[in-house]
């Protein structure tokens, strides 16, 4: 089963412009705790580098561009994140690393827990060994 879950956001638009709406329940697939955003990315930077054992949340790009990998332990996929139109969900225990960020990069996270350094597994191999066991 593929590591990439996009949830498709319903645009709501007419002459002014578009508008994208995110509600628990209805496209959101968990209570909303916490949201964050990364911006103003210098170049060739990447970003991630770790797990989380319990947090799940939703990434959007709400402008430019840049890639998201998602691993399992077992396999490794990359997709281009470039729409503000739909969202990633990103599940618990799954490693992710960030790369190419456009300057005009907005990266939106919306995520189901508080902030929580504990929750963070920065070692790859100790990921692997929580994730397998
Ligand atoms: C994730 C990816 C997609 C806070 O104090 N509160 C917060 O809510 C967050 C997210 C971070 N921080 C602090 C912790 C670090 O001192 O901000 C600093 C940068 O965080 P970090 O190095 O974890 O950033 P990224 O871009 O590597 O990862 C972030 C999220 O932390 C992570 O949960 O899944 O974006």
């Amino acid at each position: 089963m593929s590591l990439v879950k996009w949830i498709d956001f319903q645009v709501l638009g007419d002459a002014r412009g578009s508008l994208v709406a995110l509600e628990r329940e209805h496209n959101v697939p968990f209570e909303i705790r916490r949201v964050y955003f990364i911006y103003n990315t210098a170049e060739g930077v990447s970003r991630g580098y770790h797990a989380h054992r319990k947090l799940r949340q939703v990434a959007v790009c709400v402008a430019g561009s840049c890639t998201m990998v998602l691993d399992d332990g077992h396999k490794r996929e990359e997709v281009v994140m470039d729409t503000p139109t739909r969202g990633l969900l990103i599940e618990d225990l799954v490693w992710r690393e960030m790369h190419h960020f456009s300057d005009d990069c907005v990266l939106m996270v919306l995520a189901s827990e508080l902030y929580d350094e504990a929750d963070y597994i920065r070692d790859y191999q100790k990921f692997v060994t929580e994730r397998c066991k």
